[in-house]
């Protein structure tokens, strides 16, 4: 089974800014720990993350017929982006929203999300644990549904 799990823009800088929000963690620190949980749940976890909105559309598009789910932080597409909410309705793959930090604990613009209404489910301000936690919902609703 295929997990494909994205990260939106700015998420490239984590562990090398503003730690005190985001946490120490590199983004390929991350990836690793999470494709390692993923593999003794049996599960491949394809990486991918871009700074461009469209970039992300596209490979949502390429995870039809792949991927048997989606984790997305999606940065602050998620606040912005009907074409990313678009893509994930259209492939109709189920997904789980999760951010690190917590969202409605910050900035007004950040409470409301474009993703969260068809999302599974929404994980957020767990810091990098938020992946681990994401990856464990995604997995227990798949095989409830399977
Ligand atoms: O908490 C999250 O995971 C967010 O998705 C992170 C986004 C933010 O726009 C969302 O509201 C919540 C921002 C990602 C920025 O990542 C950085 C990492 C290191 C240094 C600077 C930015």
């Amino acid at each position: 089974m295929h997990v494909l799990l994205l990260n939106g823009p700015n998420l490239n800088l984590l562990g090398q800014r503003e730690p005190g929000i985001y946490g120490q963690s590199s983004l390929a620190d991350i990836e690793a720990e999470l494709a390692r949980e993923a593999k003794q749940e049996s599960v491949q976890l394809d990486c991918f993350q871009s700074n461009f909105e469209g970039a992300l559309v596209d490979r949502i598009h390429q995870a039809m017929g792949v991927s048997a789910g989606i984790l997305i932080n999606a940065g602050a597409y998620t606040h912005t982006s009907i074409a990313i909410r678009d893509a994930l309705a259209g492939v109709a793959i189920p997904y789980v929203e999760l951010h690190l930090s917590n969202t409605h604990a910050r900035e007004e613009f950040r409470h409301h999300s474009f993703l969260a209404e068809r999302a599974v489910g929404v994980i957020c301000g767990f810091g990098p644990a938020s992946y681990s936690l994401a990856l464990k919902g995604l997995l227990s609703h798949l095989r409830r549904n399977a």
